[in-house]
Formats: C-alpha cells, sequence, structure tokens
C-alpha cells in the first residue's frame, strides 16, 4: 500500500512539474509573494548598480546583484502619475485617458474628482482576486476623492498619502493615511515608509502577499535627516548631500524590507522588483533635486532617454540567477504580466497587457525579444522606440536656452549614441517614415486625455 502511495506521489510530482508555473488552488498558501519597489525621481546614474559611486546603496544593488538587472529598462511616461497608471494596470495609459498628472503635483495634486479611470482594474484587485492579502506603503497619486482611494482600488492595506509629493515632516501635519484616518508621523517619512513595510511582511506570513511599496524618495521637497546629512558631509554641494542623504535613507528602508524577508524565510519565495517612476528632473538643463541621469540626456517630463529611461531590477532567489543582465528593451507595463505569470494566475487575452511576462526571457528560455517596439506621448511630445531606432519629438525645456514647444522630429541609433546626440533624420529620412508609420498606428489606438 505504501508503495502505491508513494508511486502515486512521484507521479503527482512530476505532473505538477511539468504543468510549470500553474499552481492549483490547494496550493494557494506557496504561492510566491510579490514586492514592487518604485522610487521617484530618482537619477539614472546615482545607483552604485547603475555606476553610482558618491552614495552607497548596497541594499538596492543586492536586488539587481542577487538577481537581474535591464540596461534598457523603461517607463510609459515620464512623470509620476501617468507611469503609475501603466503600472498598476499593465496597459499603456494613454488608452484609457491617463496621459497627464491630475491635477499638477505637490499639495492641488488630487484635489479634483480626477484619477486612474474606474473602468481600469489594478494589479491589486487581480492580486486579491487571486487570495492574496494586498498593501500599499507610500505615494498614491492616482486620485484623490473616495472612489480612487487605494483600498477602493484592489488595496486591503493603506499607509501613505494621495497626492504627488509630501513633506518628509509629518509631526505637525495630517497629509499621512492609514487607510482613511489622517495622523499626524513622527518619523522622517522615508524611514516611516520602510517601517510600515516591514510591519506588512511581519503581520502577513500565512498568507501569500502583494505589497507595492512607493517611495516618494528622492522627489523633492529636499528634505533629509541630520544625521544622514553628516553622512554625506563629504559632499560640497548641499543639494547633491540632501539628494545623497535622501537617497540613503530609501536604501536603509529597502535592506531593512530585505532583512525582514531573509529573517522570515520568505526571500526565496519573493518576486521583487525595483524601479523608477521617471528619470531624474530637470530644468534649462539644471537638476532641481541633486539627480544625475548621465550618461542620457534630457530629464523627468520628456521623451528622451533621461525621462523615460529608468533604473529597473528585479530578483527572484532560486529562479533568476544572481548577476544577469539583460539588454533588451522591457518596461514597467511589464511588471503585472511577470508578477501573475509567477504566482502561477491566469492572464486574460481581454485583459488587453502591453506589458509581457519577463521571466522567460531573462532565464533565456524565450527566443526573440520582449518587445520590438516602446511607444511614448504626452501631449505633442512623443517618442517610439523599434529595435535600437529611436524617433523623438520632446519639450525644449531641457535646453540651457529654452524656447517653447517640442523639438523637431529626431532620429537616433541608440545602441550607438545612447546620449542622444547625433540626429540621423536627414540622413534615413526612409527609417524616419518607418518609424512614424508604426508610432501612428499606435497612436491610432489611443483616447483623446480626460484631463
Ligand atoms: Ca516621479
Amino acid at each position: 500500500m505504501q508503495q502505491i502511495l508513494n508511486l502515486i506521489g512521484r507521479t503527482l510530482a512530476v505532473s505538477l512539474a511539468l504543468l510549470g508555473p500553474v499552481i492549483s488552488a490547494a496550493d494557494a498558501s506557496r504561492r510566491p509573494n510579490i514586492l514592487v519597489i518604485v522610487a521617484d525621481d530618482l537619477g539614472y546614474a546615482d545607483l552604485g548598480f547603475q555606476g553610482g559611486t558618491d552614495i552607497p546603496t548596497p541594499y538596492i544593488n543586492s536586488i539587481a546583484g542577487n538577481g537581474a538587472r535591464f540596461t534598457n529598462g523603461y517607463v510609459s511616461g515620464p512623470y509620476c502619475s501617468p507611469t503609475r497608471a501603466g503600472l498598476l494596470t499593465g496597459r499603456y495609459q494613454q488608452r484609457f485617458g491617463h496621459e497627464f498628472n491630475p491635477g499638477g503635483e505637490g499639495a492641488a495634486a488630487g484635489k479634483g474628482e480626477i484619477g486612474l479611470p474606474l473602468s481600469e482594474t489594478t494589479i491589486a484587485n487581480r492580486f486579491k482576486d487571486a487570495g492574496y492579502v494586498t498593501g500599499l506603503v507610500g505615494k498614491w497619486h492616482l486620485g484623490a476623492s473616495p472612489k480612487f482611494h487605494p483600498q477602493n482600488r484592489g488595496f486591503d492595506e493603506y499607509f501613505g498619502f494621495l497626492g504627488g509629493a509630501n513633506t518628509y515632516f509629518n509631526k505637525q501635519t495630517t497629509s499621512i493615511l492609514r487607510g482613511t484616518e489622517k495622523q499626524s508621523e513622527p518619523t522622517y517619512l522615508t524611514d516611516a515608509f520602510g517601517r510600515e513595510a516591514v510591519s506588512f511582511v511581519d503581520r502577513h506570513q500565512s498568507k501569500p502577499f502583494f505589497l507595492y511599496l512607493a517611495f516618494n524618495a528622492v522627489h523633492t521637497p529636499l528634505e533629509a535627516d541630520e544625521e544622514r546629512l553628516k553622512k554625506f558631509s563629504a559632499i560640497n554641494e548641499s543639494q547633491r548631500r540632501t539628494y545623497a542623504a535622501m537617497l540613503s535613507a530609501m536604501d536603509d528602508a529597502v535592506g531593512n524590507v530585505l532583512k525582514k524577508l531573509r529573517e522570515s524565510q520568505l526571500e526565496e519565495n519573493t518576486l521583487i522588483f525595483f524601479i523608477s517612476d521617471n528619470g531624474g528632473p530637470t530644468m534649462r538643463g539644471t537638476t532641481i533635486n541633486g539627480s544625475i541621469n548621465t550618461p542620457l540626456r534630457g530629464s523627468k517630463r520628456t521623451t528622451l532617454e533621461g525621462g523615460v529611461r529608468v533604473p529597473f531590477a528585479i530578483q527572484w532567489k532560486g529562479q533568476i540567477a544572481p548577476g544577469t543582465v539583460f539588454d533588451r528593451p522591457v518596461i514597467q507595463l511589464d511588471i503585472q504580466p511577470t508578477a501573475l505569470a509567477a504566482a502561477g494566475l491566469e492572464i486574460r487575452a481581454e485583459w488587453k497587457f502591453d506589458g509581457v511576462n519577463l521571466l522567460p526571457f531573462i532565464k533565456g528560455q524565450a527566443t526573440g525579444v520582449p518587445h520590438e517596439t516602446l511607444y511614448w506621448r504626452l501631449g505633442e511630445q512623443n517618442a517610439i522606440r523599434h529595435g535600437d531606432w529611436k524617433l523623438v519629438q520632446y519639450d525644449l525645456h531641457v535646453e540651457s536656452s529654452p524656447t517653447k514647444g517640442v523639438s523637431q522630429k529626431k532620429l537616433y541609433h541608440l545602441a550607438k549614441d545612447v546620449g542622444e546626440t547625433r540626429d540621423l533624420a536627414a540622413d534615413y529620412p526612409d527609417k524616419v517614415k518607418e518609424l512614424e508609420k508604426i508610432w501612428q498606428k499606435w497612436n491610432s489606438e489611443l483616447v483623446k486625455p480626460l484631463w
């Protein structure tokens, strides 16, 4: 009898192995946890794993070191709210009118009745439906009225602020919410977000979780705690010194979450993403928060690489080989399908994802590339990357002597000219026409901006 049971057990194990990532409902408790960490307005060159040297970021670096880093990682917009809309839906946000920030940034953000359209299903909705406990710690920026509240968009738990920016010192403010309750927060905000993320992991160990940890670091206001500022006294330039302290705080917070996962023996069973929501901001060529985007040109608010190409890494111990470098274009829209596939959950065609599951590509199991073409539109600005060619029309505020409006269409070959310095449009008119045609087809599928 025992032999027969053993045989059945082995046969079952083999059958399950052949099913690959598909996990039965009975195994829901063993589904991987998903942790999506988003930084705000991070410079392209500032993290250690991106080549930065003056600001140690060992914990964020460890995500790339333990897993894969993407050298051609993108977001689908050049600033906060639209790229978060894309991240949470897995779709180009211009398909549902979320092309611009809802009401600008700062205190005004989210005062109005605008936010992530209720027609859209979020990654949190999908993981919640699959039996996950879901949480958001940090910045929302997808609408502030009750119907847009994170807990009405698939998140079981919420700690953070609803707008596009917030002070880091909230002892005297009430913009921090736990759920829907306003509260003051005595701790430096980045440390508080780390504390809440650790607590979330600590409280949810018996059930798979989806945690979206959306720092507002290193977005303005430039505010750091005294202790960390002292740590960077060797940096003379005060803006950069404050930025360094803010980034270091975020790295510490990430480190605390990673430690908690390790202590809880959840590290192997947690898929982790790290990405910035857009590039570092500049105005007239001068940095706004102390970030550095080299070797890229342009910044936040532009469709140049400096606006939309970002640090992007993924870790899944035992699944992704440490030190993997993936150099074909990927985009934040891929996070949702990748996470769902990792969890063995069904991805339905009617969801019309623009993103794809990256795991087979990272593991070298899939031929081809995740995306032959990536697209951008932000009002008059636009861009298309097709293979290594990019056709772009960008906001002229990036120029040191800016004129209003957008540039002519420029053609760059990114593999040879990542800094977008040599416009080849006049040399390759047929390439310009080809890319223009592909972009127009995509553009014809979009709707008018809702605001
Ligand atoms: Ca941002």
